[in-house]
């Protein structure tokens, strides 16, 4: 960011094309036009310029390579076939890195939670059948029970956006961080980039604002870089980040089978996959590409080859990306500082969008079709880049259930459902008898914290040690 004089700043825009940002300067009040050229001052106009000759060129709305494509190897669960020692050398890794001290989780929760209709932060969101807790509770009561479990506390990031970041961090200080150390949760703010119009001119949305939106999740890698997170993970003698989306109560914050796959491979970027429910579930396919690991989003894959089926008449491009990774530390600085180069750096994504903005004479405009276009960074793009990176399957039943729409699939609805099926798997299996649906629904609705148990294990040591009780009934709790 340079710290240009307005002047200078206008001029540096002039010359790049996009003096249209000032159009209104003159009728701005000092205070807004102070706040306008903060907002200038956070624009990369060669960025954006390369953006436009690249995206928005006549190459640019091809999509990705598509070329050479092949299913990506992925290690499967001992239930799918996996070597159940292996899978127990892994787990017994990541214990020892989680009682080292060596593990910190990551939540991205920068997102604009558009679809799901809700508004505020998405992790504020609750989702538990019963007591209605918020995303960011179910992850915080995870995170500190894997703490006590290793007996070391762990450190817990979380990316905001700055339209959130206020509210995520009020909502933590007004419920006492959820029993965490509050030294040990840190927020921080993803980057934003300029929306453009086709010609790739920066859009105001006001007068005297710019069209500004958050970088994408694949910002993450930079905004941990230039916000001291690296640094801090350095400091504290952590190495690996256990990333996972805001959306997903089911997530495992930090598992230790897959911290052990990644630390025993050498990895520097790892992920789980489950396979896809039906062919065109909206989630990324891991695909191999002359010899580097690659994600390719639902939209770009064309639905024959979603279709696709092998041999044994199973889906060829089976692995779905939950948007469950590890990353290194230092491959993450390594990302970060990439550069620009296509040959080096995460690339950007245009996408299309209806952006509001203003007229020549500084009037509303609501679009009713796209007018322009977001660029944004998607993490998974970091694959190609990383050292011997490891796919593990993923159990779908206890892992994911993302909360994405509001009624539907990947609903609130769905996701709770998906909650109480899972605690009564983890009844049956300490030995109790739960009536349940033909789907494994229990016939009413109960809860388990975090804290009581968040795998088949830890529940059933919390149930033993609970000794004999009466039959759980509507509306109990285990805490
Ligand atoms: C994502 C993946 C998809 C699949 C699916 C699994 C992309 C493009 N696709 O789909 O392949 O793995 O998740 O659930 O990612 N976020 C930020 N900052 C941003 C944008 C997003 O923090 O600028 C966060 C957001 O808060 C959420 C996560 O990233 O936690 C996913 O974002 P999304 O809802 O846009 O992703 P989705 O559902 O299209």
């Amino acid at each position: 960011m340079s710290a240009a004089t307005p002047s200078a700043l206008l001029d540096q825009f002039r010359q790049a094309g996009q003096g249209q940002v000032f159009a209104f300067w003159e009728r701005l009040s000092p205070a807004e036009q102070t706040e306008l050229a903060a907002e200038a001052r956070e624009v990369d106009l060669a960025e954006v310029a390369r953006l436009t000759r690249t995206l928005l060129g006549s190459s640019g709305a091809g999509g990705p390579d598509l070329a050479d494509l092949e299913p990506a190897p992925f290690v499967p669960r001992p239930e799918s076939g996996g070597d159940a020692g292996a899978w127990a050398r892994a787990r017994a890794a990541g214990e020892a890195a989680l009682r080292a001290g060596q593990v910190a989780a990551f939540t991205v929760a920068g997102g604009q939670g558009t679809r799901l209709g809700y508004d505020g932060p998405k992790g504020t969101f609750g989702v538990t059948p019963v007591r209605g807790k918020p995303l960011f509770q179910v992850f915080a009561e995870k995170i500190l029970a894997a703490g006590q479990r290793h007996g070391r506390p762990l450190h817990w990031f979380v990316m905001t956006s700055h339209a959130n970041h206020a509210a995520t961090e009020a909502f933590f200080a007004e419920r006492r961080w959820f029993g965490l150390d509050r030294a040990r949760v840190h927020f921080f703010r993803q980057g934003r980039m300029p929306a453009v119009d086709f010609a790739g001119r920066i859009l105001l949305e006001t007068p005297g604002r710019l069209a500004l939106s958050p970088d994408g999740h694949g910002g993450s890698l930079r905004a941990l870089a230039r916000s001291g997170a690296l640094d801090l993970m350095a400091a504290e003698g952590v190495d690996t980040l256990s990333y996972f989306q805001v959306d997903n109560p089911l997530v495992r914050c930090v598992d230790p089978a897959f911290i052990g796959w990644h630390r025993l491979r050498g990895s520097e970027m790892s992920s789980k996959m489950v396979p896809k429910a039906y062919p065109g579930e909206k989630v990324g396919h891991f695909c191999r590409q002359r010899g580097r690991d690659v994600v390719i989003e639902y939209s770009d894959l064309p639905a024959e080859r979603q279709q696709e089926v092998d041999a044994s008449g199973r889906l060829r491009f089976l692995a779905g990306n939950v948007a469950i990774h590890l990353l290194d530390r230092e491959f993450i600085r390594r990302m970060a500082g990439a550069g620009a180069s296509p040959e080096t750096a995460l690339p950007f994504h245009r996408a299309d969008k209806k952006i509001p903005t203003v007229d020549a004479a500084g009037a509303p405009v609501r679009p009713e079709r796209p007018n322009g276009v977001k660029f944004e960074l998607f993490v998974f793009d970091a694959l190609p880049f990383a050292r011997q990176p490891v796919v593990i399957e993923a159990s779908r039943a206890d892992e994911f259930s993302p909360v994405k729409n509001a009624t539907g699939v990947d609903s609130p609805e769905t996701c709770r459902q998906d909650q109480l099926r899972q605690y009564a798997r983890w009844l049956r299996a300490a030995g109790v008898t739960v009536p349940a649906d033909a789907t494994g629904l229990p016939a009413f609705p109960f809860e388990v914290s975090p804290r009581f148990g968040d795998d088949e294990a830890s529940f059933a040591a919390s149930w033993s040690a609970r000794g004999p009780q009466s039959p759980l009934a509507a509306g109990d709790c285990l805490d």
